[in-house]
């Protein structure tokens, strides 16, 4: 028997996993941070980089000039509860019957997509449980994980954070939430409700700084920061207040104090990563959920989305073209403009393909690695169309012409929605200028492409894009309602 071979055998095996510690470490210690920052209904035209003068936005501008500013950025729905929906998965919402806000009361005339999406009846609905959030993907890769601020993708049991990927959790489950304590409003922390004294952005960007404290260069983290600034209730802070006193329109002060108090937090999630000498390799998103609400019958917050025409829960410009910005100084140029069409379901597998993860492939992803792009390896559009659906409205986006039918009390009008109109968005940005009777070829395709996208959607699983009458829809309201005043958990859209 060979003892010297035996004698080194335990050291050569402790050898072989200290190299392999190593790799392991030298591989997590590569993989970027990521932070995903969400605004609420901001308006396209409310940030310093957009042309802004009246709301100072410093350090989401700074976040520009340190990363790209996608200019052509759009989300995937002019409504809250959709978009968040597309971003954690991204997919197309409508896919999976996620195509409007989700309400505490499923109503009857969906239950057929709910039961296909393995909804639970008794435990209501929220983000269906067969789709695969970017938390879950990031998590199963040894990411730490955590959401502060607003969910809005179900309140009920199986849907909560801490069930789709997050570690932490801390924040409101619902779509709106007073920016003010003590009015039993629930803030959780995990699934306990916390006492919360603070302005509630303010107390945001405290939990995301506190979570960016714990964090170390060994083990990397994702963080979904998500605002419900700039959304209703109006509530802003006396001292933010004071500093917009020059604003007249009671509204716009408001809203201008609110934006004030996040892009505060902002560069307070900004300056945590540098002290701790993170931010070389953390990629931070800016994203707004969707446009500005303008729209009577919308959360009208006095934000401003010039020279997209539209608001919130439009499918014109206005709704779902929003500021979008991504930092990442390891590996994108910094102070770069980029002009090609993307969209918030980029995000993910963005977010992957700088991780290292394999997607599954059983998983349809609709957005794409943005990094090529965005670096100038790879030329052309991202994407060969972006597709939109929200009840009858519906839009195109190809190169840059749009086909659209949007929303008609954007005109006085009411009504479903309009009859599709064509816009070059390069001429008219504001689409002022029905083109379809000059290029009725152009819109026909247009449409075809556009209804091939959509023979792979799914019928609303809840809302109003079901067959359901208006009283039931009312009787869904009235239980929302009594529920909400049940458990005082605002709501809004
Ligand atoms: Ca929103």
């Amino acid at each position: 028997m060979n003892l010297a071979r035996i004698d080194l055998l335990p050291f050569a095996i402790f050898m072989a996993c200290s190299v392999i510690f190593a790799i392991v470490q030298v591989a997590a210690a590569d993989k970027p941070n990521v932070v995903v920052i969400v605004g609420d209904d901001m308006g396209y035209a409310d940030i310093g980089v957009h042309g802004c003068k009246d709301i100072p936005t410093p350090n989401i501008d700074a976040l520009a000039a340190g990363g790209v500013r996608c200019t052509n950025g759009y989300v995937s729905g002019p409504y809250c509860s959709p978009t968040r929906a597309g971003l954690l998965t991204g997919r197309y919402q409508t896919r999976f019957g996620h195509e409007f806000n989700p309400g505490p009361a499923p109503g009857k005339v969906q239950r057929k997509q709910q039961r296909q999406l393995g909804y639970d009846e008794k435990a209501g609905i929220g983000l269906p449980l067969s789709e695969t959030t970017i938390a879950d993907r990031l998590k199963s890769a040894d990411y730490a994980t955590a959401l502060v601020g607003k969910w809005h993708l179900g309140h009920a049991d199986p849907y909560h954070p801490l069930r789709r990927g997050f570690d932490e959790y801390f924040g409101f489950l619902g779509g709106a939430h007073s920016y003010f304590p003590g009015n039993d409003a629930r803030i959780f922390r995990g699934e306990e409700p916390v006492e919360e004294n603070e302005y509630l952005t303010d107390a945001f960007g405290r939990e995301a700084v506190a979570f960016l404290e714990r964090q170390t260069a060994n083990r990397p983290f994702f963080l979904c920061l998500s605002f419900n600034a700039v959304h209703t209730p109006m509530h802003a802070d006396e001292a933010r207040l004071e500093k917009f006193k020059s604003i007249r329109d009671e509204k716009r002060r408001t809203y201008a104090a609110m934006m004030s108090a996040m892009d505060d937090a902002i560069g307070a999630v900004l300056a945590k990563l540098q002290e701790k000498k993170l931010d070389d390799n953390t990629m931070v998103f800016f994203i707004s959920d969707n446009g500005g609400p303008s729209l009577s019958t919308t959360t009208v917050n006095g934000s401003i989305n010039r020279p997209l025409r539209g608001s919130k829960r439009t499918t014109l410009e206005g709704g779902i073209r929003v500021p979008f910005l991504v930092k990442w100084p390891a590996r994108l140029p910094t102070g770069k403009v980029y002009d090609q069409p993307v969209i918030q379901l980029d995000i993910l597998p963005t977010v992957l393909a700088a991780a290292g993860i394999e997607a599954d492939p059983d998983t349809r992803l609709d957005g794409v690695n943005m990094l090529p792009y965005l670096r100038g390896e790879s030329e052309g559009p991202p994407h060969d169309a972006l597709y939109w659906r929200f009840g009858q409205q519906m839009a195109i986006r190809q190169g840059d012409w749009k086909l659209v039918k949007y929303d008609p009390a954007v005109d006085g009008l009411k009504g479903k929605a309009t009859q599709a109109k064509l816009y070059n968005l390069a001429s008219d940005i504001g689409e002022s200028k029905n083109l379809i009777a000059e290029e009725p070829e152009r819109a026909k395709t247009l449409q075809a492409t556009w209804d091939r996208w959509n023979a792979s959607n799914m019928a609303a699983a809840w809302g109003d894009g079901g067959k359901g009458k208006k009283a039931k829809a009312r009787k869904q309201q009235r239980q929302a309602a009594a529920r909400r005043a049940a458990e005082k958990i605002p709501d809004g859209n």
